[in-house]
């Protein structure tokens, strides 16, 4: 087999890992609870294993040893003096209960004035629907299938359609662009490419249309990162992971000479030289010999989601840890988040530092006991939950709560952080949260490794 995760020099427990990294930990703390034909070596199915948590937890239950105190005990955590408490206003229901979709790692809507929701499978089907609540399966249409193109396998699932985001002109372009890992390319190589909707159908892509526009070589299979969205100045903001294995062995976080471990920034209505793209003169580091220009921020592990707040413009983002903790960074043109010096607001390995005034810190962080693989998602700005206004809504993918941070970035301060608790109406009350989305009018959605689509409520 050659489904080998990298061992890593320590830590091993973590060679093993998930769509964002790290989603094994838990299993091979235990790993009686999962046949693992060899360590670091995947043999299961994430959605098995989150199975046999769920088991295992009724088994706990019915002992009477995790019962409601390991629930309370998960959200009590704790930041900076912030206690956790549950949301008394909102919940968590399905959003769509007659659909189920593959893997569904991307939902967005193509800010066009349809309204319709695009929901990507990882093996890289994009399906279209209505947004209505009570949508039939036979309404979903395939916008565009390039499973062809698409590396998937679930031994290495951190490969696949990765990202997907409309062009700001959609509209009038037609153009959106796609983050996938490619399978017309050595391996682990991820590509993003422009494509264009057909003429004649507006639920249907022209799936000849491709150009790549850039292609990013990466060492592993693991921590490719993969979101790309447009900013509000109408640039490509790009997602990449450290490249992978555990502890960044190549020191890519670091090193502004390479793409990987960073936050790139660039236009795709434009050209340069050799480049299918051109990079923004007002980048952070375009003058700079020793830093690739395309670089807006660095210092970065496996930012799994990243999303821009309509309102303030503000570039949230959360960045998968490794060892002990998962974080949330807003994030500043130049800005280095501290990978692999620092996991959170601590010291990483033995090379690490502790705090130092060039390192930003994340504004929220927690611990492995809390959750082991962060999904970030939205600042709220819908109309449908109040309650939810201006917060941050984030999860964790093994643990599978949700959350709202409430933040003011302005003012730089902590206000709090609330579980929000899942409806009588779901069966399934901790979900393994695979990506967050928003429709046109900002409603935020996120989905299961499952396949469902869940929505926030008021109750
Ligand atoms: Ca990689
Ligand atoms: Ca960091």
């Amino acid at each position: 087999m050659r489904n080998h995760a990298p061992l890593p020099a320590r830590g091993g427990r973590k060679a093993a890992g998930r769509l964002k990294g790290e989603f094994c930990t838990l299993w091979n703390t235990n790993a009686s609870l999962v046949r693992l034909q060899d360590y670091g070596v995947f043999v299961f199915d994430p959605s098995r294993c989150f199975m046999i948590l769920r088991r295992c937890c009724l088994v706990w239950l019915s002992l009477g040893i995790c019962a409601m105190g390991g629930v309370s005990s998960l959200s009590a955590q704790t930041f900076q003096g912030v206690e956790t408490k549950p949301h008394p206003q909102v919940q968590i229901e399905r959003a769509f209960p007659e659909l189920k979709i593959t893997r569904p790692v991307i939902l967005t809507h193509a800010g066009d004035g349809s309204g319709r929701l695009f929901v990507v499978t990882q093996q890289g089907i994009v399906n279209v629907f209505p947004n209505r609540q009570d949508v039939k399966p036979s309404e979903v249409k395939t916008f565009l299938d390039i499973r062809e193109k698409v590396v998937y396998k679930d031994t290495e699932n951190e490969e696949g359609f990765l990202g997907m985001a409309f062009h700001p002109k959609f509209a009038e372009n037609g153009e959106f662009f796609v983050y996938y890992t490619s399978t017309q390319a050595p391996p682990h190589t991820s590509v993003i490419s422009r494509f264009r909707v057909s003429k004649d159908n507006p639920d249907q892509a022209d799936p000849n249309s491709e150009e790549e526009i850039l292609r990013i070589p990466q060492p592993f299979w693991n921590h490719n990162g993969g979101t790309i969205v447009f900013g509000p100045d109408g640039y490509l903001y790009v997602g990449l992971g450290d490249g992978g294995a555990a502890n960044d062995p190549q020191g890519n976080g670091q090193n502004l000479k390479t793409l990987l471990g960073s936050i790139l920034r660039i236009d795709v209505d434009n050209t340069q030289g050799d480049l299918k793209y051109a990079i923004p003169k007002d980048n952070p580091f375009v003058n700079r010999k020793d830093a690739r220009g395309e670089i807006y921020a660095y210092g970065i592990r496996n930012i799994w989601r990243m999303a821009f707040d309509r309102k303030t413009n503000v570039l949230w983002a959360a960045d998968v840890g490794q060892n002990l903790w998962e974080e949330i960074d807003l994030i500043v043109p130049g800005g280095n988040y501290g990978w692999n010096l620092r996991e959170g607001t601590h010291k990483f390995g033995e090379a690490g530092v502790g705090p130092r005034e060039d390192l930003i810190e994340p504004i929220w962080e927690y611990h492995h006991n809390i959750g082991k693989s962060i999904t970030g998602g939205h600042v709220y700005r819908g109309q449908k939950v109040p309650a939810l206004d201006g917060m941050y809504l984030y999860a964790d993918y093994v643990s599978g709560l949700v959350w709202a941070l409430d933040y003011d970035a302005k003012a730089k301060k902590l206000k709090a952080n609330y579980l929000i608790p899942v409806a009588e109406s779901v069966s399934l009350k901790n979900m393994p949260v695979i990506t967050f989305g928003e429709d046109e009018e900002g409603e935020v959605y996120f989905t299961d490794t499952f396949g469902a689509i869940y929505r926030f409520v008021g109750k």
